[in-house]
């Protein structure tokens, strides 16, 4: 009923930009041309891989111009520019974005069709860059797309790591890592600076220039023993439209030094690139986020790698033109949580040691540049550094640090706040134990502004980690809830929908999410639902086959898809899901010939490589999918599998085809999410906790809209206070006793029956993240759930509905109140 170009076939922004594409055979021209003289093959000769890397030049050409004219403009109009620090950037693919961006995705489909080369093939060579974890990282590379789309102009600053997060491959059903070898054939996108090479130094000695009457204030030498030189690589970020490109500066390590020549002259092969190997290790590897102490030294070494070469970039920056003290009017610096915190003990050093600015004055410059963005509040999370290791390797940082410290205990003694407890507790060192230096209290002390990254997080902020803190500051802490890219998350993942919000709203709404509204006044009409299906039943296909492919089950197009996408953790709590999937499966045993919703539950995400249980959840998942897929019985009515390899491509075919999303976390846990806005962007419909951003989520979208259950941070915080055995509570739910037995027992793993016994043990006698607690209230809403499934109208509607308040969530609206509250500089268009 519906034409291809409703579902999704070409590009959407054709629809806005009909005729003003420069032509085909001008993009052909420059394509042959690249392919000859920057690639350096013949067309007859060129591989597929040729003729990639020849478009990404081509089309970064097509930024160039915008991106001078950019920085023209910044310059001549002296305009404030935004810094954003962050130890991850996960960028994902660039090619299909650039070139969305650039109004260009037609115009080169058809002239790569004329040299006979397929722009989908192509979109799928790209390597996926994962330099980040998870939701910090993700959100980051939104914030820049975004601060380019509004003409903020805008620095990223990160570290261009060799190795991003690491591949996951399922062997066994056990998660194991290998490498991901994102640069082995060059990266098209970015332009090496070896000019720049800014010396950062580590460990040394220190000496005091004027020791007598500065009180320790005054400047001091560093000699540091080690220098290791930060090289620039720039990809310019083109915004919506083209109308404006920043720039992505991520850093490199390179020893100053390739060898050593007499080391090498004796024979001594190896040692003579030992210096060279321990320098440029630091830009090896994207660490771990939720590991701790293995290689604390190196994580340590790449913060203040990245975060001294950004900050003495953009202090040169600034004094090409400026004196040293307009700096709070011309940058904004943004923290991306606590991993550049060393920043500001950096950027005292370089104001009072280097550009002999005095101390107050520097501080007070400081605190204005800064702001600091925290975005979780799991003590595992909030990074501190052993005070010995922070003195071998910044001496000059540490006494900066005492120092910014014994002045703000005093100002605090001063107001009264004498009580020791309350010193304590906002002193920068962390004196239970042996001392550490703790960067939360850095970057909130060194910002004029904390914020956190939903309502709840930011009110928990406030009453938990940074309560003392709060008390001494207040309105210093603020929130400001997450947001992603629309460009990304529904102009390239899902065109058909796309195309219908532009139907119904009007080409506008490309530019003004917040159109999308409009789509209520229709919520109820059958024949849009009929075309939202058609869409969703397209993308669903192409999710199934990819299932098919990679895990090797067969799924319908048809069953309902319930989706959970994230990073593997205890708190995010898959194994909630996994056991109400196994109580399902139970019953649709005992009662085969009942009229069962069919579902498929489909889960990805990678677990950290060091956290057992984590992975040990991606077992189960595994072991539950082989019994229930294999069961005839069922009628293939409940499917489950487990996606190999979560990354943003994968993300951008997942959350299209996605009817249900899990968000199911602790109340209290989860920060924000914005997969949950992902998700509910395209239309699926939110089984989720009061958490995080989903509770803003459910005040857009409207209670009969959503499906919301379970405990809430309050209730999650009294039931961990009046203990966590939950023997009673599984007791008096026989759903959940039988489900935990049947895992517990080995009937998912009978070649190891006792595997699941510790995990079960956990839920049973110590439940911190409340799974048994939660279980009935979660199982009764996916009943509701597969009701509401059965009723079309209803669940059509309630998907429109979800859409059209989505508007809100677009990280346009998040990136013009951190410019407005935060940067103080001009919302953008
Ligand atoms: C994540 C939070 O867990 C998530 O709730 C939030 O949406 C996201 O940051 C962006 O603010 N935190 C991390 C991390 O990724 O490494 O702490």
């Amino acid at each position: 009923r519906f034409t291809a170009s409703q579902l999704g076939e070409g590009a959407v922004s054709q629809l806005a930009l009909p005729s003003q594409d420069e032509d085909v055979a001008a993009l052909r021209r420059l394509i042959v041309g690249k392919l000859a003289y920057s690639v350096g093959k013949d067309p007859i000769a060129a591989r597929e891989h040729d003729w990639f890397l020849a478009t990404c030049l081509a089309v970064r050409d097509r930024t160039i111009e915008r991106w001078m004219a950019s920085t023209r403009t910044t310059k001549a109009e002296k305009k404030k520019r935004v810094y954003y620090l962050s130890l991850e950037f996960l960028i994902g693919r660039m090619l299909m974005d650039s070139l969305n961006n650039l109004g260009l995705t037609e115009t080169m489909r058809a002239a790569l069709a004329e040299l006979g080369v397929d722009l989908e093939a192509l979109r799928s060579l790209e390597p996926d860059p994962a330099l980040g974890n998870g939701g910090l990282g993700r959100l980051a590379a939104c914030y820049m797309e975004s601060m380019a789309s509004l003409g903020i102009p805008a620095h990223g600053y990160g570290i261009r790591y060799e190795n991003g997060l690491f591949r996951q491959v399922i062997q066994d059903g056990w998660q194991q890592e290998f490498p991901d070898t994102w640069l082995t054939h060059r990266n098209p996108w970015e332009f090496e600076r070896p000019e720049i090479a800014i010396p950062i130094g580590f460990g040394g000695t220190v000496e005091a220039v004027h020791a007598d009457g500065t009180d320790g204030h005054g400047p001091a030498a560093w000699t540091p023993a080690e220098t290791v030189d930060a090289i620039a690589y720039d990809t310019p970020v083109v915004g919506w439209r083209g109308r404006h490109v920043n720039t992505l500066r991520l850093w490199s390590a390179r020893a100053p030094d390739p060898l050593r020549l007499d080391a090498f002259n004796r024979g001594d092969h190896v040692g003579a690139l030992e210096a060279r190997a321990r320098a440029e290790a630091i830009s090896q590897v994207l660490y771990p986020s939720d590991e701790s102490s293995a290689g604390e030294e190196l994580r340590l070494r790449q913060e203040y790698f990245f975060a001294s070469a950004s900050l003495q970039d953009l202090i040169r920056r600034h004094l090409d033109s400026e004196p040293i003290d307009t700096l709070p009017d011309q940058v904004a610096i943004q923290l991306n949580d606590t991993h550049p915190a060393i920043g500001v003990a950096e950027m005292m050093r370089l104001l009072v040691d280097v550009h002999h600015v005095g101390w107050e004055k520097a501080w007070d410059i400081t605190t204005r540049v800064f702001s600091y963005t925290n975005h979780t509040l799991l003590p595992e999370a909030l990074e501190s550094w052993p005070v010995p290791l922070m003195e071998r390797l910044l001496p000059r940082h540490m006494q900066i640090i005492y120092l910014i410290n014994a002045l703000h205990l005093d100002r605090l003694r001063k107001q009264g706040a004498g009580d020791e407890a309350t010193l304590a507790a906002v002193s920068l060192i962390d004196e239970h134990g042996p001392r550490r230096v703790r960067m939360g209290a850095l970057s909130f002390l060194g910002s004029h502004r904390v914020n956190g990254v939903s309502a709840l997080h930011t009110e928990l902020m406030k009453e938990t980690v940074f309560r003392d803190f709060h008390a001494h500051f207040p309105g210093r802490i603020v929130n400001k809830t997450n947001g992603i890219t629309f460009r990304r998350w529904l102009h390239e993942a899902n065109p058909g929908l796309t195309r219908l919000l532009v139907d119904v709203a009007g080409p506008q709404v490309l530019d003004d999410p917040e159109r999308m509204a409009r789509l209520a006044e229709h919520a109820h009409d059958t024949a849009l639902h009929g075309r939202l299906a058609a869409v969703r039943r397209a993308n669903k296909e192409r999710l199934a086959a990819i299932i098919d492919e990679r895990c090797g089950v067969r799924v319908d197009p048809d069953a309902m898809f319930d989706v959970q996408i994230k990073r593997i953790h205890e708190y995010k709590r898959q194994l909630l899901n996994i056991l109400e999937t196994v109580a399902l499966y139970g019953a649709m045993r005992a009662h085969p010939t009942a009229d069962w919703t069919p579902r498929v539950k489909i889960f990805a995400g990678k677990a950290a490589a060091s956290y057992h249980q984590a992975k040990l959840i991606i077992k189960l998942a595994g072991d539950v999918a082989r019994v229930v897929n294999a069961d005839a019985t069922l009628r293939g009515r409940l499917k489950v599998a487990f996606l190999p390899n979560y990354n943003v491509s994968l993300a951008e075919r997942i959350i299209p085809a996605s009817d249900l999303s899990e968000q199911i976390s602790t109340a209290g846990m989860e920060a924000s999410g914005t997969g949950n806005m992902k998700l509910a962007l395209n239309g699926a419909l939110t089984i989720g906790t009061l958490d995080g951003a989903n509770i803003e989520i459910l005040e857009h979208v409207g209670q009969d809209n959503i499906f919301i259950f379970g405990m809430t941070a309050a209730e999650v915080e009294a039931r961990r206070a009046a203990g966590l055995d939950m023997r009673e509570t599984i007791a008096a739910s026989p759903t959940l006793a039988q489900a935990l037995d049947e895992i517990g027992s080995g009937r998912f793993s009978p070649d190891e029956p006792e595997r699941y016994r510790g995990l079960i043990d956990a839920i049973t006698f110590h439940d911190h993240f409340l799974v048994s607690a939660d279980f009935d209230a979660y199982a009764a809403k996916q009943a509701e759930v597969a009701t509401r499934w059965r009723d079309p109208k209803g669940w059509w509607t309630s998907a429109m509905m979800n859409i059209s308040q989505m508007g809100w969530f677009s990280s346009d609206r998040a990136i013009r109140e951190y410019a407005e509250d935060i940067w103080n500089v001009p919302p953008g268009r």
